[in-house]
């Protein structure tokens, strides 16, 4: 898969995705990720990317100019172009697995008060939200739902790491689980899973994580 991040804060995205699987999908040539300055676009002497929104109010707006010629240099027929800010659908893991079917992505990370509208009206395929707070850009957004996005790709994850059933697949949270010691400090490990009894031990979990689920997120089932 291939991943362009436009943004006016590239140095952000230096750490984060050199690390550990991102990273080593990088390498294997499993995802192509392009960080690409905003700022690049502008053409008069300050790099103007903002401006005031016309019938007044506070903040600023991203310009439509720039973002409209990088989507032209950046983009083929097939890129899916995705708007990051609290204005959009809530990103979640259908949401990730959809977009991991795609060949291109083209992820805009906003800032300020929003974008011009045209940006939505005339480039955008989506606009996602991760959540319901408001951070200084999208950068971490686009950081997020690219690292959500990679571990889905084939061959990213390795044998043990994508056979593991995790929350969101299945639809629950995780049951509790312990690794050794079994005695902690006096806190001891549930005797089931001592026991051996592998029929017992699945009933447990499954009960476990319908419990933990119901306490902690009722909306998931
Ligand atoms: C994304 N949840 C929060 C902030 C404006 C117009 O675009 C804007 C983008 C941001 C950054 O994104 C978020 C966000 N999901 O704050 C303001």
């Amino acid at each position: 898969m291939k991943i362009d991040v436009l943004t006016l804060f590239p140095a952000m995205f230096a750490g984060p995705l050199d690390e550990s699987i991102i990273k080593r999908a990088r390498e294997s040539g499993l995802l192509d990720l392009q960080i690409h300055n905003l700022r690049d676009y502008a053409h008069d002497r300050h790099r103007t990317v903002d401006d005031r929104p016309f019938g007044g109010g506070p903040g600023m707006l991203l310009k439509p100019e720039p973002i409209f010629e990088a989507v032209e240099n950046l983009t083929s027929a097939t890129t899916r172009i995705i708007l990051l800010s609290p204005s959009g659908r809530t990103f979640n893991q259908a949401i990730a697995a959809e977009l991991a079917e795609s060949k291109e992505l083209l992820l805009i990370s906003g800032h300020y008060e929003g974008f011009d509208e045209r940006v939505r009206e005339q480039l955008a395929d989506d606009e996602l939200s991760i959540g319901d707070y408001v951070l200084t850009n999208g950068a971490l957004p686009a950081m997020v739902i690219i690292d959500a996005v990679t571990r889905l790709l084939p061959g990213v994850l390795g044998d043990e790491e994508s056979a593991q059933e995790e929350s969101f697949s299945h639809g629950l949270l995780e049951y509790p689980q312990y690794t050794r010691p079994a005695d902690f400090r006096g806190m001891k490990v549930p005797d089931v899973l001592l026991s051996g009894d592998h029929a017992e031990i699945a009933r447990w979990r499954g009960e476990q994580a319908r419990l933990r689920t119901g306490e902690r997120r009722p909306d998931l089932l």
